[in-house]
Order: structure tokens, then C-alpha cells, then sequence
């Protein structure tokens, strides 16, 4: 297969609008498995039983401005079920994509939000929310990620923190494509909100240096957002606020000094040791690339990741 990144990414120009990427079509929790409805596409909205809100459409959001930053596209609607899931258990997701095709994307990560409801769960109105971020999910390896298990069908994991006060809350999974991030507006969004009942939790709450607004959370510029991956990339700094850290059983909060900082501003890439290392050498797991090697497997992965997104354009979907 001989072609070009700059070939395709001229073809890709010459295409239309994105069509489809994806939404949620499976969520655990408690051990039970609940299925998503597919997103409306121009269709009314339909009530099936389920916790998971239904998407209006499948293309990702890259306006980081717009209201579709709180529950994904088109203002999803309430849906009938709750979940319950115990306090300090799993919860996972699994995607698909627009006419049984998977999730194109595998580069950047996956993070998850809760926002308290007023009152229960299946009434919970999406604006006017505080979300705080309660997990996520990078890198695992050099420029590897946890969402490459979403492109192959798999189910990837957040957990509820174990002291967190019971009640009902939403859930916000956000999935980051990065593959095109290094330019302004080239990150795409996708986001998609449960409806959750945590039980058998503690007294935490977040304070009001967890909590933010979607939109407002985020900025174009932001590192996590504006990011080259295909060039000397070696560390991610997640976009939003830190992950919630429950102080356990409601005792005093945390020194202020912390409260209102990230405690780390990147995550290391654990798998690999930075080219860069002061370690000896010797102990190293494996040598770097070669400079060339490098370039030439960060420009094939990146056309493979532009091929992914050319499947998209398909006119059959
Ligand atoms: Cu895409």
C-alpha cells in the first residue's frame, strides 16, 4: 500500500463533513450490562430503557465553547433507567461507530466526570451542572493509549472513589481524539452522560476547586488539547481539573496550598524510560530508535491514523 500522509490529508480536505465517529453502546456497573441507544440521526429521540443518554449525533465536538461539551451532541435527553453502582467499584464503557463500524480512534485519552443531581438521576437536568473529574485514562506505553481498546471493541474502565457520598449523580465520559491536536480545533470531542445511583458510599464531596462548568473547562490552547503526538512526544498533560482525591469519611480538607494546583503537571509514559533518561544506561529496558526509525514509524501511524478517519468520510455512511 504505497501512499503519502500529505496525499491523504489532501484528500481528506477535499471530503465533506465529518459524518460519523461514535457513541457508547455498552456500560457496566454492579455487574450488570446495559445496552445504549444508537445516536437519533435526524430521528426523534426514543425512550428505551436505559441509563445511558442518547447522543442526537455521532460526530465529535471540537467547539469546546458549545453546550454539547456537557452531554454530548444535540442536548440528550433524560433517559428511564438509572444505574446503581456500589461506591469504590468499576464502572466500563464500550463504543461503536457510525453503521457498525468501530471506534475509528486510538490516540488520546478517555476521562470521566460525575456532577451531583439535584434529585434523582433520570430527572437530572444537564445544565447547571458542577462536574469533577473522577478518573482517566492515558497512556499506557510510548504514544499507546487506553482508548486503542475502545478501537478494538473493548471495554475500557473508570472507577466511583469509595467514600464519595451516595445519591445520584450523571456520568461523563469524554473520549479525546488527539491524532490532528496539533493545530487549534484539530482535538475532536466526544462525550456521552449516565445516569448513575452510587450506593454504599462516604461523606466526600468535592470541594470548589474540584468542581468546573462544561463548556468553560477546557481552552483550545490547553497542553492536552493543543498537542503534537507525532513529534518528540513524551509525556501527557490530561486537559480539565486534577482527579477528585476523596478525603475520607468527611475529615478536615486538604491544605490549600494543594487545593487549588494539579499535584503532577504531566504523566510519565511508565512503559518506556525518556530518551533523555540521566539513568545508566545499562539497565535500560530497551535502546531508543533511531532518529529515523522514529520519524518514519510516527509518520506511518500517523497516516494510519488518518486513514481510520478517511473511513469515515465513506459516502456509505
Ligand atoms: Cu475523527
Amino acid at each position: 500500500m504505497k501512499f503519502t500522509t500529505t496525499l491523504l490529508a489532501a484528500a481528506l480536505a477535499v471530503l465533506p463533513a465529518v459524518r460519523a465517529h461514535g457513541t457508547v453502546s455498552l456500560f457496566v456497573a454492579n455487574g450488570k450490562t446495559y445496552s445504549a441507544p444508537d445516536a437519533a440521526e435526524g430521528n426523534p429521540f426514543k425512550k428505551t430503557p436505559t441509563p445511558v443518554r442518547q447522543l442526537e449525533l455521532l460526530e465529535p465536538i471540537t467547539d469546546l465553547n458549545s453546550n454539547d461539551m456537557i452531554c454530548g451532541r444535540g442536548t440528550p435527553p433524560k433517559a428511564s433507567e438509572v444505574a446503581s453502582i456500589a461506591a469504590g467499584s468499576e464502572f466500563s464503557f464500550q463504543m461503536r461507530g457510525g453503521s457498525g463500524a468501530p471506534w475509528p480512534h486510538d490516540k488520546g485519552p478517555v476521562m470521566f466526570y460525575l456532577a451531583q443531581c439535584p434529585g434523582s438521576a433520570d430527572e437530572c437536568d444537564q445544565s447547571n451542572l458542577k462536574w469533577f473529574k473522577i478518573d482517566e485514562k492515558g497512556l499506557r506505553g510510548q504514544n499507546s493509549w487506553y482508548q486503542e481498546d475502545l478501537q478494538q471493541g473493548k471495554a475500557v474502565s473508570g472507577t466511583i472513589p469509595s467514600d464519595l457520598k451516595s445519591g445520584d449523580y450523571l456520568l461523563r465520559i469524554e473520549i479525546l481524539a488527539i491524532h490532528n491536536a496539533m493545530r487549534v480545533g484539530g482535538a475532536e470531542t466526544s462525550v456521552s452522560c449516565t445516569q448513575l445511583h452510587v450506593t454504599g458510599g462516604g461523606s466526600a464531596v468535592p470541594s470548589a476547586s474540584d468542581l468546573v462548568t462544561f463548556p468553560g473547562a477546557y481552552k483550545a490552547t490547553d497542553p492536552g488539547i493543543l498537542v503534537d503526538i507525532w513529534n518528540n512526544f513524551t509525556s501527557y498533560d490530561f486537559p480539565g481539573p486534577a482527579v477528585f482525591k476523596a478525603s475520607g469519611s468527611g475529615s478536615a480538607p486538604a491544605p490549600s496550598s494543594s487545593a487549588t494546583t494539579k499535584p503532577t503537571a504531566s504523566a510519565p509514559i511508565n512503559a518506556a524510560p525518556a530518551p533523555t533518561s540521566n539513568k545508566p544506561s545499562s539497565t535500560s529496558v530497551a535502546p531508543s530508535p533511531t532518529k529515523t526509525t522514529c520519524k518514519r514509524s510516527a509518520r506511518h501511524r500517523r497516516a494510519r491514523a488518518l486513514m481510520n478517519h478517511a473511513r469515515e468520510f465513506s459516502p456509505s455512511h
